[in-house]
């Protein structure tokens, strides 16, 4: 039975193997992302037993997602939507030290998830459910989902888990502060970046902002600061803890790994300079590697960083 459920859209994904613009690039390597999905993979990873559900087409695209997700050891609950294609993402490197993302997903069928998906008992008998910021502002539908899966999770004792997550793609921060900030009030640990907090709250710093989401009744409020690490407000104390020095090649899906590795220390029962630490180090991790989530590291790779062994295995 999974501990952890979470729902989202997962899409192909199309990214050039080279630095420079869409305009001149040749070369392309296809495969899968989303950011529920990727918490998941890397959850699975470390171990722990975790469901995703969602949307996609009928096609070899849907197909593709499927198997990506599946053959990481993930439980996966797909509705298949003969009505709407997968949706795609691109990514390019303008440059060594940037990244551009480019969706292709307005009316897929990832976005086009609804309450009635949710199968019964799926929330309710899980620890955990993880919800984005991602979700609610793909469709009135999804939104939908996304509130129906925390009202299951609150009626059955389920600790509510929600990452921001950010998109101005999918909307302007004046319209996705009020949605979001609804769903992180509702939440039990809140996961965000400092500008993040900001969408919800404009007139708070985070700290600020934690103070307003405690006393909404969340639990914990995880601040990521990138490569300075990350903070932790609790009811009674702030601990930090620093990030590591890596040399970063992909930053895209490190906030979804920085997750699982929270989420998997915190099932764990360990303390929250430990989870900190091991949230820091599997977010670090994702960034050597370009892809949003094939750097996610096993609890073997991870051990292994967090010893510092770098040395080649011969
Ligand atoms: O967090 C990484 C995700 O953003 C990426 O994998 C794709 O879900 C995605 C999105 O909507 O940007």
């Amino acid at each position: 039975r999974p501990s952890v459920v979470t729902l989202g859209e997962t899409m192909a994904l199309v990214r050039t193997t080279e630095i420079g613009s869409l305009r001149h690039a040749s070369e392309l390597r296809f495969g899968i992302g989303g950011a529920e999905s990727n918490v998941a993979i890397g959850l699975s990873r470390l171990g722990v037993a975790v469901s995703w559900l969602g949307r996609i087409g009928d096609e070899s695209m849907g197909e593709r997602v499927l198997r990506e997700i599946r053959g990481e050891g993930v439980d996966v609950r797909a509705v298949v939507d003969a009505d709407a294609p997968t949706g795609l993402m691109v990514k390019e490197k303008p440059s060594s030290s940037s990244t551009a993302v480019h969706y292709y997903r307005a009316g897929s069928a990832g976005s086009r998830v609804r309450a009635s998906d949710l199968p019964e008992g799926w929330v309710e008998e899980a620890t955990l459910l993880h919800v984005t910021g991602i979700t609610p502002l793909l469709s009135e539908s999804a939104r939908g989902a996304v509130h129906t899966a925390i009202d299951r999770a609150k009626s059955a004792g389920v600790t509510v888990s929600f990452d921001i997550n950010y998109r101005s793609r999918l909307a302007a921060a004046a319209v996705a502060g009020p949605v979001l900030r609804e769903i992180a009030e509702r939440s039990d640990i809140v996961f965000g970046g400092a500008e993040e907090f900001g969408v919800l709250y404009p007139d708070a710093a985070p700290g600020e902002a934690a103070v307003v989401l405690r006393s909404a009744g969340c639990e914990a409020v995880v601040v990521k600061l990138g490569p300075d690490g990350a903070a932790v407000y609790t009811r009674d104390a702030v601990v930090s803890s620093p990030g590591f020095v890596i040399d970063v090649v992909d930053t895209v899906g490190a906030g979804d790994a920085f997750v699982a590795g929270y989420l998997s220390a915190l099932l764990a029962g360990l303390d929250h300079d430990a989870t900190l630490r091991r949230a820091n180090a599997c977010g670090a991790m994702a960034c050597l590697v370009p892809g949003d989530w094939e750097a996610a590291p096993t609890s073997r790779e991870l051990e292994g960083f967090l010893l510092g062994d770098a040395d080649p295995v011969r």
